[in-house]
C-alpha cells in the first residue's frame, strides 16, 4: 500500500471520498499510521547507525568542558557554509587558519585587509567562543614588500624590525581584548640537528633578535594577551631540546612569553604514546601553559619535501586507515586528558575532511582524511572514541 519516499511519508495517502464507508476509512487510517510509525522508527535507527550527529550527542566541546576548550581553525567561508552549525555545536574556540597571516592581513606596506579577520573575530564573539590569533611572525605566507626597499634591495635590520613593530602593533591593537592568545612567533627552530635557527629572511636580516622583539611589541600592544611560541615536530627530541632552550632563554631575559603551542600535526603512525607523553612532560615542566594549536591526524607517512601526487597513487580512506586513526585519536586524547592541568586549549586545524590543508601538503592533490568529521560533516568513528571516556 505505501511507497516510501525520501521524506519518510507514504505517497499513497488515504482518499476521503464518499465512495468509501466510514469503516474502510478507519482501517486505512490505522494502516497508514502503523506504516508511518514503522518508517519513522526505521529512519531513526538508520540515522543512529550511520553516526549522524544526533541530539543525544553533546558536541565535542561539552564532553571536554572539565578539561580544556576545544577549538578549530576556520576561514570566513566555513562560517557561512554548511559547516556553520557543526562549528557552533562542537567548538568553543576559533583560530583564523590564514586570514591573519601577514600576507593576507597586511598585503602591502600601507594597506591592511581587515575584513576577513574581523568576520572570524565577530563570529567567535557572537557565539561566546575564545578567539586565538595566528600568527604575527612567520617565514611563510609573508609578503615580499616586508624585506625590500623601494628599489627592490633587501632592507636593513632596523627597518625590518620597525616594520615588524608597526605590523604587530596595528594587528594586536585592533583585536585588543577580543583575541585572548596570540601565536606570536611561528616555527623559527630548524628541523635539522646541524642548525639551530631556521635560515629565514627574518633570521638572515635580524639574527635571533626579532624573536624577542616580536613578543615585546605584542605585549606592548595588549598587555593582557597570552603570548605563545608555536612550532611543529615537537615530539622530535632534537628539535624539542632546541625549542625548550629558546623558551628558557626568552624567559630568563624577561621576554613576555606565556605559553607554548605544540602544533600537533600528527599521523596514524606517529607519535607513539611514549613519545607524546615524554614530550608533554618536558614542555609542562617549563611551568607555562601548553596548547595543542593545530591538531590533525594524517593518514599518510610524513615526507620532508613537497611534491605532486603521482597519477596511480591511491588516496582512498581505507578501513585500515580508519582503524589506525581511531586508535591514534583515542590514545592522543587519553594522554591529553592526563595533562589537563598543563594544557589550556586544543585546536583542530580545519573543520571536516571535506577540506584540509593536508589535501595539498606535502603532496599536492592527494586527498587526506585527518579530522574527526567526514566529508558529509558526520562524526567519524574516531570522534566516538574521543568522546568516550
Ligand atoms: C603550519 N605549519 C602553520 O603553522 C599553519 O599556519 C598552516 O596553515 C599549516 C601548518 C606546519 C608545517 C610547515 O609549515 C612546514 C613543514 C611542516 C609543517
Amino acid at each position: 500500500m505505501s511507497t516510501c519516499n525520501p521524506y519518510g511519508w507514504s505517497y499513497d495517502q488515504p482518499v476521503y471520498f464518499g465512495k468509501h464507508s466510514v469503516k474502510t476509512h478507519d482501517r486505512r487510517a490505522r494502516g497508514s499510521f502503523l506504516t508511518f510509525l514503522l518508517i519513522t522508527t526505521g529512519f531513526t535507527l538508520v540515522a543512529l547507525c550511520s553516526n549522524a550527529q544526533t541530539s543525544s550527542d553533546k558536541g565535542l566541546k561539552n564532553y571536554y568542558k572539565d578539561f580544556f576548550p576545544v577549538g578549530v581553525a576556520v576561514s570566513p567561508e566555513v562560517l557561512t557554509g554548511a559547516e556553520r552549525e557543526l562549528i557552533i555545536k562542537n567548538f568553543n574556540s576559533v583560530t583564523a587558519e590564514n586570514v591573519m597571516k601577514i600576507g593576507r592581513i597586511h598585503p602591502e606596506e600601507n594597506r591592511y585587509n581587515w575584513e576577513p579577520a574581523d568576520q572570524i573575530v565577530a563570529f567567535g564573539e557572537a557565539n561566546g567562543m575564545k578567539v586565538r590569533g595566528h600568527t604575527l611572525c612567520w617565514h611563510n605566507q609573508t609578503p615580499d614588500w616586508l624585506f625590500k626597499d623601494k628599489d627592490g634591495k633587501q632592507v636593513s635590520k632596523d627597518i625590518l624590525l620597525q616594520r615588524l613593530k608597526e605590523h604587530i602593533t596595528a594587528v594586536v591593537t585592533r583585536y585588543k581584548g577580543k583575541i585572548y592568545a596570540w601565536d606570536v612567533v611561528n616555527e623559527v627552530i630548524d628541523d635539522s640537528a646541524s642548525k639551530y635557527f631556521r635560515e629565514s629572511l627574518w633570521y638572515q636580516i635580524c639574527g635571533e633578535d626579532f624573536i624577542a622583539k616580536a613578543f615585546q611589541y605584542a605585549h606592548e600592544a595588549d598587555p593582557n594577551a597570552l603570548l605563545f611560541y608555536n612550532d611543529y615536530n615537537t615530539e622530535n627530541p632534537t628539535k624539542r631540546k632546541k625549542i625548550i632552550e629558546l623558551v628558557n632563554k626568552l624567559k630568563a631575559n624577561g621576554v613576555p612569553i606565556h605559553g607554548i603551542g605544540l602544533q600537533g600535526h600528527w599521523s596514524i603512525f606517529e607519535p607513539s604514546e611514549t613519545s607524546l607523553r615524554e614530550s608533554l612532560k618536558q614542555f609542562s615542566a617549563l611551568g607555562m601553559p601548553i596548547q595543542i594549536t593545530e591538531l590533525d591526524v594524517s593518514v599518510y607517512r610524513s615526507e620532508s619535501g613537497r611534491r605532486e601526487k603521482m597519477a596511480e597513487e591511491p588516496d582512498e580512506f581505507t578501513a585500515e586507515m580508519e582503524q589506525l586513526q581511531l586508535e591514534q585519536y583515542k590514545m592522543f586524547f587519553k594522554v591529553l586528558r592526563e595533562f589537563k592541568s598543563s594544557i589550556s586549549g586544543i585546536t583542530f586545524w580545519n573543520v571536516t575532511d571535506k577540506r584540509s590543508w593536508l589535501d595539498n601538503f606535502p603532496v599536492r592533490g592527494r586527498k587526506n582524511y585527518p579530522l574527526l568529521f567526514d566529508q558529509e560533516l558526520k562524526p567519524k568513528k574516531a570522534y566516538w572514541e574521543v568522546v568516550k571516556f
